[in-house]
């Protein structure tokens, strides 16, 4: 079965992603997600200069050796357009595999190891009864565990917290963590400011409203988003261990692995990072000497299903567990690989979980389910995830970035 062409499909269905589609002489298609958010073009370019050439012809069943061959052939290794477009050819190719074969991609992974998925959704507020009521919403809707973010007093929009009333509407904001046009309308980065200190005063008074309205079981989450430093965030993990958090993700900037030597003496608060990175190397100390507890890359840019299943499989060795990446710039595509990959490793901790904007689901035809708080695949041969091309095309690319964060003296800080 010789890859027969490929393409890349560039949409903006509420927001952009890059998908590749591998075709087979035999007809079979696969799917891989390529969205780097803010940077989309510049990975259509890896895979439709540098890559796409290469993969005609090539047998399509040799996942393996395409994958090494991309990564050790190139001779630069590594950073996140290189490896959110491997990670789109070898998803795709293991979509084919799949659907030759006629299973869901999970039974190629060694078949399930649990019901479903359980999901993290995100509750947030610009003050603390908005997140109350968020919380609530959020429960109605199902989800058996929640990320935590809000406002701060004094400033103004927080990155990951709803901008407007009704964030109470569970599932159905999609504004809240947007890459945005400045007001201007200018392809420029909206600014935000940030202030670590208040922040630090404010956030445990957030959790104890939290534990305080709704008891101890629920699995409550928080995004750091690496604006802290090692004191600092060794300092917020002991303020908030009465909360008893799922884990605290991103404290510090993620390419200071040693970082979190300094947080991990200091709290036992669980810790959880990796969103950013893009190979198992960047994991080499953090897992080698347990500073962590859960791995947040995700497929789309970690290198594929190939490259994240042998990051899990060696954090299962640190008692290390998942918690693969989930927001809306993860495409259906990338969302259903990680699916497969929850629903078949030992070491599933839980699936991150924002759901994605109707217009994205109108172009990505899905199988994945949530029902009572789990994520499931679905049964569909291969990843279980359609490109509707007609759809696709009713929604250009629009430039968009994330914010960028500054102190109140406009020096630029880490988010
Ligand atoms: C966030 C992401 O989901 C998360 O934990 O940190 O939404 C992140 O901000 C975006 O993926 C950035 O593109
Ligand atoms: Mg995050």
């Amino acid at each position: 079965m010789k890859i027969a062409s490929a393409d890349i499909i560039v949409t903006s269905p509420g927001r952009n992603f890059v998908t590749l589609r591998i075709t087979t002489d035999d007809g079979l298609t696969g799917l891989g997600d390529a969205t780097l958010n803010g940077r989309e073009l510049a990975v259509r370019s890896y895979l439709a200069d540098h890559l796409v050439p290469l993969l005609i012809g090539r047998d399509a069943h040799r996942i393996e050796d395409t994958w090494q061959y991309l990564y050790r052939g190139a001779y630069w290794r590594r950073g996140p357009v290189t490896m959110a477009a491997i990670a789109a050819v070898d998803t795709a190719l293991w979509d084919i595999k799949a659907k030759a074969a006629g299973m869901p991609l999970y039974q190629l992974l060694g078949g399930a190891s649990r019901r479903g998925a359980l999901a993290y959704g995100h509750a947030s507020g610009r003050d603390v009864p908005e997140l109350l009521d968020s919380v609530r919403a959020h429960l109605e809707a199902g989800y058996r565990a929640l990320r935590i973010q809000t406002g701060v007093p004094g400033l103004g929009t927080v990155y990951g917290v709803a901008t407007s009333s009704g964030s109470g509407d569970a599932g159905a904001r999609y504004d809240y963590e947007p890459a945005r046009r400045a007001a201007d309308g200018r392809a420029l980065p909206v600014v935000e400011t940030w202030d670590t200190r208040a922040y630090l005063r404010h956030l445990p008074t957030v959790f104890e409203a939290v534990r305080h309205e709704f008891g101890p079981e629920l699995p409550l989450l928080h995004d750091g988003h690496h604006r802290m430093t090692p004191v600092q965030a060794a300092r917020l993990g002991k303020s908030l261990e009465p909360y008893d958090l799922f884990w605290l993700e991103d404290a510090t900037p993620g390419e200071d692995q040693t970082a979190l030597r300094l947080i991990r003496q200091h709290t036992t608060t669980p810790l959880a990072i990796g969103e950013v990175f893009n190979t198992a190397q960047d994991y080499q100390t953090l897992l080698s000497e347990r500073l962590i507890d859960y791995v947040r890359s995700a497929v789309t840019h970690a290198g594929g299903v190939t490259a994240m299943r042998k990051l899990l499989d060696t954090a299962a060795l640190f008692g290390v567990k998942s918690g693969l990446h989930g927001p809306t710039d993860i495409s259906p595509v990338g969302m259903a690989a990680a699916l497969h990959l929850d629903l078949a490793v030992h070491n599933f901790g839980i699936q991150e979980y924002m759901a994605h904007d109707p217009r994205t689901l109108e172009v990505f035809r899905t199988s994945f389910t949530f029902a009572d708080g789990l994520l499931h695949p679905g049964e569909n041969p291969g990843l279980g995830v359609e490109l509707d091309d007609e759809a696709a095309a009713g929604y250009p690319y629009e430039p968009a970035y994330l914010p960028v964060n500054r102190l109140a003296d406009g020096t630029v800080h880490d988010w």
